[in-house]
């Protein structure tokens, strides 16, 4: 009686101004331990028990546990590392593509128990699932008479399809933590059948990624993604956790633990102005940015004297702040989360390669040009990857069986191409960089055609004509000075995807017909690019040299004509890319793994403002790298 009481009480004074959370969905989340590490240990198992650091420039991207349990930490230096644990094996993780099929391999296999097809990656070793439908199914199949023998299936229509399961017990750790006796009890009510039967699918699926993959991973429970995604993070490395949402305060319990910064969803400007209005400071701009939002909890501001959406909004309300804001961060920091996972598509929504040059910043047009090939070269060699697929050709079009090539479409192609680069900081009289050492320039320009021809250009005659036809024109526009621009990054990119009909979706022969009409488009697109793209015959850097060198360079950038309607164009397009990036989900602010960061002991640290990691100084580039990837 007297907890009862209490139990409403509690309840009582939350619900005075809570927001209402639904909790008719059920959500896994994945996060793959030690990724890069037990990629490159699953390619060669003699790896397997070694202290292993996964190298990227001059510091590791991650390290496995056996090297963690000797003190070595993701980002550290190599020769931080080295020194803590000699025997450490240090390979090279500068190429992503081994990381991008495993990471594919596992999304697809995970997606498959996805009956709504919900399934949604974030960065490569994180996955959402929604698997509400399956759970429900099974919810009205589970005999309360035989629940240590039960049987989950995953499928509707094979019934042998499943794997057997004790429903007596939850799979793996339960927060709160509940009492097996209860359990029995708590099986009354719906919420926790439903939870009680995802924990032991997450298991399941958890096994077979070790036993079917090798990908050992931590595991998260709950009814929305950010919740699934904190109660993932509680017990780490290969284990999992299922939030028993069962009671209000359970929630809010949860949540009030976690230090602002911590809540997926909440970015550190966000952090930092809440914080500073709940402890009535003013943050004079930290270049270290250590203490933005780890100085209160989530309690902490929920409780503060008048706080509700409504003041959130006016807290947050600066210039180019997104409306709504304030009841966003109120609905997390009551563990509210409406948002949806990502229906699993087969075609990314943008693919970017970039490099850095923090050792050696990019000066000369000879480097410049050679960068923009190979990123160009990587590039075409992706799109080809990840947007091409066969197709059986149309029988009466004769021309089409003449050329296998032909037999190859584009499944979706992007509109749009942006490059951005990013500059050194300048040196400030202090060994700190500013914070714009994040800020990246860019300019975007419809994709030309040719680098959608399949049909008889090598990967590397369109990469080089796209390095010097669309690359170097925008590189132009960024940076008009003829050398010495100080670059530490630069990035390209396709974006704006647009999917294209296969032959099995609207008939035979569709597919070629497909690829003539992106043809056709991209000609018209073409005919108008013409105006201001250069053409030259002469070789690719010989025209750039040619352009920076001479004296007349200036003119000759100028001299490409550019309508007010060409701008104005562009300037569309580039607010339109804006648009995208600024309405892309939280998902791209989540963090990962906060605590293994926080902890950094690092003197010459910054926060990164997307997902408020420590990074050390020497890992910025590496770490805004790992930001970028694509699908
Ligand atoms: P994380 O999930 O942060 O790390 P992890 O999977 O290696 O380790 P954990 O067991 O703690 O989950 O990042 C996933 C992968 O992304 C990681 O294996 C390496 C890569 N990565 C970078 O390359 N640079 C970075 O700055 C970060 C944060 C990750
Ligand atoms: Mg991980």
């Amino acid at each position: 009686m007297k907890t009862a009481a209490l139990m409403s009480g509690r309840a009582k004074t939350i619900a005075a101004k809570a927001p209402k959370r639904n909790d008719d969905r059920v959500i896994l989340h994945f996060d793959y331990d030690c990724f890069y590490a037990s990629v490159l240990e699953n390619a060669n198992p003699g790896l397997k028990g070694q202290p292993l650091g996964v190298k990227q420039k001059s510091i590791l991207a991650t390290c496995n546990y056996a090297a963690r349990a000797h003190g070595v930490k993701k980002l550290m230096s190599i020769s931080e590392a080295h020194k803590i644990c000699p025997g450490l094996v240090v390979i090279s993780g500068e190429d992503l593509t081994p990381f991008r099929d495993a990471s594919k391999r596992l999304w697809s296999f995970l997606r498959s128990h996805s009956w709504s097809n919900r399934a949604e990656r974030l960065g490569l070793d994180e996955v959402f699932l929604d698997v509400t439908e399956v759970i429900a199914y099974n919810q009205e199949l589970l005999n309360r008479n035989a629940l240590q023998d039960s049987f989950f299936q995953l499928s509707r229509h094979d019934p042998e399809k499943g794997f057997g399961f004790d429903a007596t017990q939850f799979f793996g750790c339960v927060q709160p933590s509940v009492d097996p006796t209860d359990l029995v009890l708590l099986l009354d009510n719906p919420l926790c059948v439903r939870l009680l039967l995802a924990s032991h699918l997450a298991g399941y699926l958890r096994l077979k990624l070790e036993e079917d993959f090798g990908y050992t991973s931590s595991g998260g429970v709950s009814t929305n993604k950010t919740l699934a995604k904190l109660a993932g993070s509680i017990n780490k490395p290969q284990n999992q956790t299922t939030l028993l949402s069962l009671r209000e305060y359970d929630v809010q319990d949860f949540m009030d633990g976690h230090k602002l910064r911590q809540i997926p969803g909440i970015g550190s400007r966000i952090a930092q102005l809440i914080q500073d209005h709940v402890l009535s400071i003013k943050t004079t701009p930290d270049p270290h940015g250590l203490e933005i939002g780890a100085k209160v909890t989530a309690r902490e501001v929920r409780q503060f004297a008048s706080m509700s959406a409504d003041l959130l909004e006016r807290i947050l309300n600066r210039p180019g702040a997104e409306r709504g804001s304030g009841e966003k961060v109120w609905n997390l920091l009551h563990g509210v989360d409406s948002s949806e996972v990502k229906e699993a598509s087969d075609v990314p929504t943008q693919i970017s390669i970039e490099d850095t040059y923090m050792a050696r910043p990019l000066n000369t047009p000879s480097e410049l040009m050679r960068e923009l090939r190979a990123l160009a070269t990587s590039l075409i060699r992706r799109m080809r990857v990840d947007l091409v697929v066969t197709y059986d050709p149309d029988p009466s079009d004769l021309s089409s069986q003449q050329n296998t090539q032909q037999h190859l479409r584009w499944a979706a192609y992007p509109k749009t191409l942006r490059l951005s680069t990013r500059a050194r900081p300048k040196p400030n009289g202090t060994s700190t960089p500013t914070p714009e050492i994040f800020s990246r320039n860019s300019r975007s320009q419809p994709l030309p055609s040719f680098a959608l021809n399949l049909k008889d250009a090598s990967i590397e005659a369109v990469a080089e004509r796209l390095a010097s036809e669309a690359l170097l024109p925008l590189f132009r526009r960024l940076h008009p000075e003829r050398q010495g621009w100080n670059l530490a990054l630069i990035n390209v990119c396709v974006a704006n995807m647009v999917m294209v009909a296969g032959p099995g979706e609207t008939g035979s022969g569709a597919g070629a017909r497909a690829a003539r009409d992106i043809g056709r488009m991209f000609r018209t697109q073409e005919d108008k690019l013409r105006e201001w793209t250069i053409y030259d015959n002469t070789p690719v850097a010989s025209v750039l040299d040619t352009a920076f060198s001479s004296a007349n360079v200036a003119d000759i950038v100028k001299s490409i004509p550019q309508s007010e309607e060409e701008e104005k164009r562009e300037d569309t397009i580039d607010a339109m890319d804006e648009l995208v990036e600024a309405s892309e989900p939280i998902a791209v602010l989540l963090d990962s793994d906060v605590d293994a960061w926080e902890d950094s002991d690092e003197d010459e640290s910054q926060r990164c403002h997307l997902c408020g990691h420590i990074i050390p100084i020497f890992a910025i580039s590496a770490h805004e790298r790992f930001h970028s990837i694509g699908d």
